[in-house]
Formats: structure tokens, sequence, C-alpha cells
């Protein structure tokens, strides 16, 4: 798409295209519809200003990179994002050469293009480096992490910061307070001399020049087209001597434009041209709505951040077929509130994602119990370190994946000094269509090689409850991984049960029937599929015991070791990568035990799953199924026969 030779009437003909592609294709693949409706003028401006792939754009989290997909050459390909074998729905360095930085966590942006600059600057070259961030990621530690640093580090440095008063949910925190307090002031307008005096000097006749009276108008009516609503709060006082002096990013070093209409195409243009010729690192402040162009999106940002497939005239998504089970996350919502009722002791934490967790039923029913920490998951843990000091029994609700940020806070605050911190790991388990950047695969093998931690998973979404229930009675760091989507269907009881701490519940034991004996060890939600293996199993033949671990850490030692040395095979299912998982926990154990029963891992092999449709279709490409798990079942057996073969044959 050649963006820049086109006319301010064709660009703005194409940001409609755009906009249209993108509410029909979203709304056969889901995905992140408000965002990218929000920055359809923003990344036109980019790539009219700018020639990627020399130079270098790094979008924060890069949900909203989709516009800048369509316009990299992947507009043919545009209807598969998301989706099996197709696009993915972030930057991805091996899908183009125009995705210079890959993400999908919040943060990053910003440090990352500093190092992208330090390179150039160590190299020598030229090449123009973006980072686009969000109000919500700059909520995010590591974004001031990476501002404290921009100013000594380099002189060219382009910051666009696209505020959109939301992250997921409504942005919170004093950052948040900060940003509408400098967009609603006045005396805002930090655009300026100097720029207004580089709009003079750009030479007659080019586009650039006609954009540039344009934006002057349009800078004049930013504020009212974005319609942000006045702060109610005093403004003038800052304690520092007036409120330009209190500006966060000239304060570091940066200089700061804007806030301007992130919708105003000749004054971003302009305002782009000029940041580009800046020789200071520059921050240009970008107001825009998310969702714009799509009436349903704006009435509702918060779904219309990222959503499955939805009708485009109504903007409903599709209801749940009639039947389908709660999902753990409204489960886990839900037991909050009843946990919080009955116990003074116990708050929510959640690092923004109310909706998501479920959390957000406690932010309605009990708001006092209820902390959004931001997008901040090493501050979520910390702060949580810091309540369960004080006896409270503060319960994290934080994605598997996002939590992997604070892992140095799980072991260096909440584990070492073995504070009762509540962990409960949602999304433990595929992301299917978001992909790699979202699994939760990791955090079995994270968390039990750190001493004084507890880690379980439920069967289902009663013993989701219960384990909750036993977790507020414990005095360590205490973790429950569940998965994304519909639970189990199994009533939940009025009143939760205490579960004993290491015990593993034994649901089918050997019937001692003359078959082979395959015990089955299923943890956490592959129960079904533990449950379908075994059934497949004993219609072959074989003599099969099923065990609920319940918890990967304590393991059972003894139920384990019993079946161990009782079954012919051990297999282990998890949906976690086999390496370090709960399978390699059994095998710990049987090796201290000096026990050699052959154990078969079912799990994620040691590589990086890739994005699909759907959770089967990965399982089905990696082997986590019923047919797979009786093959090797099989093959182990067949494997020992022609051992003892092999063995006797060798004795005559
Ligand atoms: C470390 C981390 N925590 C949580 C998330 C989930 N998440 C994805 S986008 C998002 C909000 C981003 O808001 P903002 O940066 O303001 O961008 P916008 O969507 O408003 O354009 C959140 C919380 C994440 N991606 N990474």
């Amino acid at each position: 798409m050649h963006v820049k030779k086109l006319t301010l009437d064709q660009l703005q003909q194409l940001a409609e295209e755009i906009r249209h592609e993108l509410i029909t294709v979203l709304a056969k693949n889901g995905g992140h519809v408000g965002p990218n409706l929000g920055v359809v003028e923003l990344t036109l401006a980019l790539h009219y200003v700018f020639n990627t792939p020399k130079d270098k754009f790094l979008w924060d989290v890069s949900h909203q990179i989709y516009v800048h997909k369509l316009l990299t050459g992947r507009k043919s390909r545009f209807h598969t994002v998301r989706s099996t074998g197709g696009l993915s729905g972030f930057a991805l360095r091996t899908e183009s050469e125009h995705d210079c930085y890959g993400a999908a966590h919040a943060g990053t942006a910003l440090s990352a293009a500093l190092g992208v600059c330090a390179a150039r600057d160590q190299r020598g070259s030229d090449e123009n480096v973006v980072a686009i961030f969000g109000d919500a990621a700059l909520t995010n530690g590591i974004s001031f992490e990476a501002m404290n640093n921009i100013a000594n580090t380099t002189k060219k440095f382009i910051g666009i910061l696209n505020d959109n008063e939301w992250g997921i949910a409504k942005n919170v925190g004093a950052i948040s307070t900060y940003l509408n307090r400098l967009i609603t002031h006045p005396s805002y307008n930090k655009l300026a001399r100097d720029f207004e005096r580089f709009v003079r000097r750009l030479p007659k006749g080019e586009l650039a020049l006609k954009l540039a009276h344009k934006a002057e108008e349009g800078f004049k009516g930013a504020l009212t087209d974005v319609g942000l609503q006045p702060s109610p709060s005093g403004m003038e006082i800052d304690g520092r001597g007036g409120y330009g002096s209190s500006l966060i990013f000239e304060e570091m070093g940066l200089r700061y434009l804007g806030p301007i209409d992130g919708h105003n195409l000749p004054l971003l243009i302009s305002t782009l041209e000029f940041a580009k010729r800046c020789d200071q690192p520059i921050v240009i402040h970008v107001l825009t709505q998310k969702g714009k162009g799509y009436e349903a999106a704006l009435k509702n940002p918060e779904k219309f951040h990222g959503l499955g497939p939805y009708d485009i005239a109504t903007g409903a998504t599709l209801p749940a077929k009639p039947g389908t089970p709660p999902n753990w996350q409204d489960v886990f919502g839900q037991a909050m509130v009843k946990l919080c009722q009955k116990d003074n002791s116990i708050v929510g934490i959640t690092a923004a994602m109310p909706s998501g967790t479920g959390l957000k039923l406690l932010e309605k029913t009990m708001p006092s119990r209820y902390y959004d920490v931001g997008i901040a998951e090493e501050h979520a843990v910390l702060f949580a370190c810091g309540m369960a000091t004080m006896g409270f029994h503060p319960v994290c609700a934080i994605y598997s994946t996002f939590l992997q940020r604070a892992y140095d806070c799980i072991v260096h605050d909440a584990a070492l000094q073995d504070l009762p911190v509540i962990f409960c790991m949602d999304r433990a388990g595929l992301s299917a269509q978001d992909g790699p950047t979202h699994h939760g695969l990791f955090d079995i093998a994270y968390v039990r090689s750190v001493p004084n931690c507890i880690a379980m998973a439920p069967k289902d979404e009663d013993e989701l409850v219960d384990m909750m229930f036993t977790a507020t009675h414990e005095r360590h760091p205490t973790f429950i991984r569940y998965p994304r989507g519909p639970a189990e269907g199994v009533p939940i009881k009025d009143q939760p049960r205490l579960i004993e701490i290491g015990k593993a519940e034994v649901i089918q034991n050997f019937k001692n029937n003359g078959g082979r004996k395959v015990a089955l060890f299923p943890l956490g939600n592959m129960m079904p599929l533990g449950r379908k293996v075994a059934v497949q199993l004993a219609a072959e033949g074989y003599d099969v015991a099923i065990v609920n671990p319940r918890f990967v850490k304590p393991l059972d030692a003894g139920v384990t070791e019993f079946f161990g040395r009782a079954a012919d095979v051990i297999v282990t299912l998890e949906d976690h990568v086999v390496m370090g998982g709960y399978g390699s926990a059994v095998l710990e154990l049987f090796n201290d035990k000096r026990i050699s029963t052959p154990v078969i891992q079912v799990g994620w092999p040691d590589r990086f799953i890739e994005h699909a449709t759907t959770v089967e279709e990965l399982r089905n490409k990696y082997g986590l199924t019923v047919e797979n798990t009786v093959a090797r079942v099989r093959a182990e057996f067949a494997t020992a026969v022609a051992d003892r073969q092999g063995a006797i044959a060798q004795l005559r």
C-alpha cells in the first residue's frame, strides 16, 4: 500500500475502508476490535511519514497492530488473523520484516525501542525508531524504567502515547489521573512555538504544508473532537511552581508534544514530521477513541477491547450453547465474593484484568475488598506480600503467562518470607487464538522449584472452590492453576471443604482383573481426557486406575509411590510443558524411591506452541488426545514385551 502517494482525501477514504475491513473480518474471527479502530489514522500517519522496514515501529502489547498489518502487505491474508495457520494477532518477527519486534505483554515497547536506538547509534545508521504505547501500558513499571534511561542513552527517540483512557477496563491510578489533568488543562498546549515555526519553514507545495494548515485547525479542535471530560479538581496546585514544570515527560528529559487529536490526519502527519526532525527524544501525546467509527464498540469499550465473533449490526456475541457450564473465571469470581463475605482477611487483587479474571464481581459487590493495581504484576505481588505481613490473605488473580513477570517477587518476597499470598493462575493452559505469548504453559515448572510454595490444580469447579477455601487457611504461598473457558459443569457445594494439603484423590483403583495395569494421573483440567483414555484402555482389556493428583507440590508421595509400584505403566497428563512439569515431579519421586515403572508424560513439547482457531486443533497436532495417549500405552507394552522376548532369547 503506497500510503505516501495518497492525497488527504484518499487517506481519509482509506481510513474508512480499513475500518470496514476491521469490523467485518473481526466479526468472524474475533480479536482486538476497539484498540485497532482507535489507531487507524495514527497508523496511516506513521506510514505516511516513516518508511518501514528501515524505520522501526515498536508497538506496546501490539494488539493494535492490525492496521499496520493491512498496510504492510498482509491485506490478502488478513481474513486469517488469529486462526489456524493464519496471521498472528500480534507483532511477529517471523511474519513480516515490517514487524521488527514481537510482543503481547504490556510495557515492553519503550525499553526495546531504546535498545534499537542504542544499536542504531552504535552502528552510526539513521533509522527512525518509534515506540507506540497506550496510557495503560504507562502504568507498567518497565515503561518508567525505560523513560528513566532514554535521555541519557540517545538523542533520537520517538514515543507515541496513545491515550484513550482505557486499558481493557477503565485505566486506573495516579498516572491515569495525571494524564487526564494534562489533557483537560486549559494551558495544555505544549505543541508550542517551535512546532509552529517548524510548520512555517516547510517548503511550499509539499502536501505537508497543506496538511500543516489543516493541522492548526485540527489542533484547535483537538480536545473537543475527542470529547474528554474536564477534570473536576483544581489543577493549578502542583506545589512545584506551576503546572508545566510537573510534566513527567519533560522532567525525564523527553520533549513533550500534545495532547493532539489522534484522528486528525493532517495534524498527526505534521506532528510526526516534526518529531522525525527533532534532535531530542520526544513523546507525542495522542488522544484517540477506542472503537472509533463503530457504534457497538464505542458503547462498550471493555467488551470490544478483545472479543470473539460478533454480530455486526448489534455487536452481540454468540451466546453460549444451552447447557454450557460456567466459565472457570465466573466460578472464581463468585467464590471470591462468598469467601470475602465470610472472612475479613481476604482481598482480591487484579493487574488491570477485572473482567478477564472474573474479579469484577468482587469490585461490584464488595469494592472495599478489591484492588486493581494497573498493568503491574510485580507490584501486584509485592502489594499482596505487604498485606500478607499484616495478617491478610490476599488473592492475586493473574493469568499464568502474566505472572511470569513477577517471578522474582514470588521467589524473593512471597516464598522466601513464606507469606500466605494466594495466586489464582488463570488461563493456565492454552489461549488458542492469542498464541505463544498468552499460553500459560510454564507455571508448574516455575513454581514447583521454589521452596515453601504449594501448587494445586482442580479437576472441576467444585474443587476449585475447595482449593480456594483451603488456600485461605494456609500459611504459605499457594498457587491454584485453572484454564480459560467453560469448567466441567459439576454442582458446587454450598459449603466448601478443606482439602488436606498434599493429598491426591483416588478416583478409580485397579480391579485386579488380570489386565495389564495402567495408572493414569490427569492433572486438573486434563481429567476429562484422562477419563476418556481410561474408557478406551479398559475396552482394550487393560486394568486402569485413575488418580486426581490435586497437588503438584507437595506431591502425594504415598499414593504416587503406591501406584508406581502396583502399575505396569504410569501415564501423567498435564496442560503444561512436559519439561519440569507434573510428570517430571513424579519421575523425580520414582527416582528417589528407586521405582522403575515406565512413565508416559503427556503434555506440551519443548517448543513455543503457535496460535490456532481452537484448543482442540492444537491438542490434536501435538498429541494431547485419547488416540495418541492410548497408542503410547500400547507401544510401551509392545516395547516391554519385545524387550522381554529379546532378553529370553539371549538367555537361550
Ligand atoms: C504484562 C501484561 N499484563 C496484562 C496484559 C493484558 N492486557 C492486554 S492489552 C491491555 C490493556 C492495554 O491498554 P493500553 O496500553 O492503554 O492500550 P489500548 O488497548 O488502550 O490501546 C492489558 C491489560 C498484558 N498484555 N500484559
